[in-house]
């Protein structure tokens, strides 16, 4: 019996939300490749919307100038589509991952303007346009805000080789190549005051131009101790009110010690046994309070099903996170939903417990006013 005539299932996340918003995951470079059959099979039956963590980002995909690579891209289409699941991609502009010609003449000299936003404008062009129609919603411009307080944006290659406008332009030539999928801006920590103000602005701009941008997609790179449900449900309220589409694009609950909050891959600390306290397993007492943690946060999600389209954790298994190494490396992290044999861990179970209180969605808590749109 292929996927696509199974009857919903009881047993399965994706039935369990069927009603409610897709529910996604990333597959890792070595699942595209076949070697992590594991993987697939979970990512088949449980999930609906499929993201490649790295097969489509622009390294991956165009390394040299026209040289494209597109056999784990292909990969993930038809496995999502012999599924039945959404492909979701990620990502088309961002400031890692990205080869230095987007910028740069072969001997290190910086493009002028026209030059470096015409390959941003190709790039896109070849990649939506190849999967038109097939790929439903793209992570258009990834992390562009900064972390910095007092800059709105980050000082990127992109920023420095074509201004502002980069962002404009990203979502303008993807909707060109694609005018029905849906175009999502997509950051970490954005749910924090911070950033989320800057990206309540940035949206406003970009909305008073006419830009077609769909969607905020938050990141989700969480912690059993942060951040708080209140600046979670916030930033969906404030986002909502701009008439966007929310995304939760990236999930996963980090068990281990952090001092470092939010995911800049520059960021990088030394590993040390008190870092890394669960190397042989994830005692029963943090796996429950994770499951805790994720109902919360679930709980949260179905009160503001009407404006959240996607939720997707960033890996299937325990085994395959980045949290593994990152921000330290070599750590044992335990941040998903199945363990490391691809067994259901007590989080999956809590958000499968869910299902009872789907129909008994209350008021959401808060009502903040968005202030920050007028400064
Ligand atoms: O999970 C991805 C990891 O395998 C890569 O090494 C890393 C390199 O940039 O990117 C990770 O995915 C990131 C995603 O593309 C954007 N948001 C933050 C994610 C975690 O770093």
């Amino acid at each position: 019996m292929s996927f696509l005539s199974q009857p919903p299932s009881l047993h399965y996340l994706r039935d369990a939300y069927q009603s409610k918003f897709l529910i996604g995951t990333a597959l890792s470079v070595r699942s595209l490749r076949g070697e992590d059959e594991g993987s697939t099979t979970v990512a088949q039956n449980h999930f609906n919307a499929f993201t490649a963590e790295n097969s489509m980002k622009p390294a991956l995909l165009q390394p040299s100038p026209g040289e494209f690579h597109w056999e784990e891209a292909d990969r993930l289409l038809d496995l999502a589509e012999s599924c039945g699941a959404v492909t979701v991609g990620h990502t088309l502009v961002w400031h890692e991952q990205t080869p230095r010609w987007f910028f740069e003449t072969p001997n290190g000299a910086p493009l002028n303007r026209e030059a470096a936003l015409n390959n941003m404008q190709t790039h896109i062009a070849a990649v939506v346009g190849r999967y038109r129609g097939r790929v439903k919603q793209w992570d258009v411009v990834n992390e562009a805000i900064s972390d910095e307080q007092g800059e709105e944006l980050r000082p990127s290659p992109w920023l420095q080789a074509v201004g502002e406008e980069f962002i404009a332009e990203a979502f303008r030539a993807a909707h060109k190549a694609d005018p029905e999928a849906v175009l999502i801006y997509n950051d970490y920590n954005i749910e924090l005051s911070g950033k989320r103000d800057k990206t309540l602005r940035l949206m406003k701009r970009l909305l008073d131009q006419e830009v077609p941008v769909h969607a905020v997609g938050i990141q989700g790179h969480w912690h059993l101790d942060y951040p708080a449900l209140e600046e979670i449900e916030c930033a969906i309220e404030l986002f909502a009110s701009l008439g966007l589409r929310v995304m939760i694009t990236e999930l996963d609950i980090g068990v281990l010690p952090a001092q470092y909050q939010g995911a800049n891959i520059q960021s990088r600390q030394t590993l040390t046994p008190e870092m890394n306290p669960y190397t042989e397993v994830l005692p029963e007492a943090v796996a429950q309070q994770q499951a805790e943690r994720y109902e919360q946060i679930f709980q949260l999600f179905l009160r503001y099903q009407t404006v959240i389209d996607r939720v997707s954790f960033w890996g299937v298994h325990d085994g395959i996170s980045w949290l593994n190494h990152f921000p330290i490396w070599g750590r044992t992290d335990y941040p998903l939903l199945f363990d490391r044999a691809y067994q259901p861990k007590p989080a999956f179970h809590a958000l499968m417990g869910l299902e009872d209180s789907f129909s008994h969605s209350s008021t959401p808590l808060t009502t903040m006013a968005p202030t920050v749109l007028a400064t």
